[in-house]
């Protein structure tokens, strides 16, 4: 398929994403096809039933009409803004950090012992669809020698989706929703209701302008550092087993870790780090890239919606997109990313580590990150940490 084709077909927004033909080539070899994605949600047909029922009887997903902001029919039928944090809002969950989290969280630490859950930023680390790793030094050393002391020095310059590679944190410009026609940036929905208009501060007529140097809204620079309890369900040990892509997990999965890990849902505190591990970050990072991006295991609207319902701060796991690829509902692509982040505000945290919190049985935990603030960026890079 051409270039040119695929984007017409993206361009047909979610419509789009239903028919066999949206199969852009994400250009790097290891990539994911979503040609993949969209058979394997077919096989998934059955399931499908099962999970819409769900959906509808949930009161977070309510339908409505498109022209209230929504698209009708998916988890984002309502309109989602005003944030309940304010229209002006644009820090979303990390809204809950407050001494009372802080002090929460260090009543955590038993041991002190630190794990880091950032995975290593390196060329060969998957990547999604087309995007780039490429660090240079310049010169050999960079600078020098000063002084009598004969002071050198190394720089290095980085291309790279800066927010969007390994260990990534997604800020709430990261995602929106579509809700009116192709070209139409007043209707491009973010969190809190704000526009692709707003973000690239322009007017359609003006064409983007100051955007391009950064979003003018929603950057990550915004948001509160977490200093919260982070919490983790441990999915592959309850499971015995790595999951497998298209895998969901679902709430009885998550409660069960619960009980299995000796926790119960009061564990589950507003303003909290919500983790599951799937293991497959911990089987198939660097070692088989193109399994790894060809879909993965995570949860889906369901788990998504009870995660929500207990106002946690971020969604993280050892996977790319912390959620099933692809959806059991052939209908939706990247939902759960639309749930948490356009709809709630609540961030996501792809590509950690979570294999040595399991192997010393650490569930619950102080979580500690602070995104770099980089000024109208779509996420961060980083180390998140866990203190036991
Ligand atoms: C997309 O950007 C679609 O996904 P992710 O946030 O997983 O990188």
């Amino acid at each position: 398929m051409s270039d040119e084709k695929s984007l017409e077909q993206q361009e047909q927004g979610l419509e789009g994403v239903q028919g066999e033909e949206i199969t852009a080539d994400l250009a790097q070899p290891q990539s994911p096809r979503r040609r993949e994605f969209i058979k394997g949600a077919a096989m998934a047909g059955a399931a499908a039933g099962a999970v819409s029922v769900a959906m509808h009887e949930l009161d977070l997903v309510k339908p409505a009409h498109a022209a209230e902001g929504g698209i009708e029919g998916t988890p984002m039928a309502e309109k989602w803004w005003p944030s309940k944090w304010g229209k002006e809002d644009q820090v979303g969950a990390t809204n809950w950090m407050s001494p009372k989290t802080t002090m929460d969280a260090a009543s955590q630490i038993k041991s002190g012992k630190v794990y880091s859950l950032g995975r290593v930023y390196e060329v060969g680390m998957p990547l999604f669809g087309a995007r780039v790793f490429a660090l240079r030094i310049p010169g050999a050393p960079t600078g020098g020698a000063y002084g009598k002391n004969q002071t050198l020095w190394h720089d290095e310059i980085l291309t790279t989706e800066i927010g969007q590679v390994g260990t990534q944190f997604d800020g709430l410009g990261h995602i929106g929703c579509r809700t009116g026609k192709p070209g139409e940036s007043s209707k491009e929905v973010y969190y809190n209701g704000f526009s692709t208009t707003d973000l690239h501060n322009n007017s359609e007529a003006q064409g983007s302008t100051v955007g391009a140097y950064g979003l003018q809204k929603l950057g990550v620079h915004n948001v509160k550092p977490f200093f919260t309890r982070g919490i983790l369900f441990d999915v592959m040990g309850l499971k015995g087993r790595m999951l497998d892509k298209g895998e969901e997990i679902t709430v009885a999965d998550l409660k069960a870790c619960l009980q299995r890990q000796g926790m119960s849902e009061a564990d589950v505190t507003e303003g909290c780090a919500a983790m599951w591990r799937t293991g497959w970050g911990e089987a198939l990072w660097m070692k088989d890239n193109a399994r790894f991006n060809s879909g993965e295991p995570g949860i889906g609207v369901e788990a998504a919606n009870w995660l929500i319902s207990k106002g946690i701060s971020v969604g993280a796991a050892d996977c790319w997109a912390i959620e099933v690829v692809p959806n059991p509902d052939p209908n939706l692509a990247f939902i759960v990313h639309q749930m948490f982040i356009t709809r709630n505000g609540i961030h996501i945290l792809e590509n950690v580590r979570l294999d040595h919190l399991a192997a010393d049985k650490v569930y619950k935990f102080a979580f500690i990150f602070s995104p770099l603030p980089i000024k109208g960026a779509t996420g961060s890079p980083g180390n998140p940490l866990a203190v036991a």
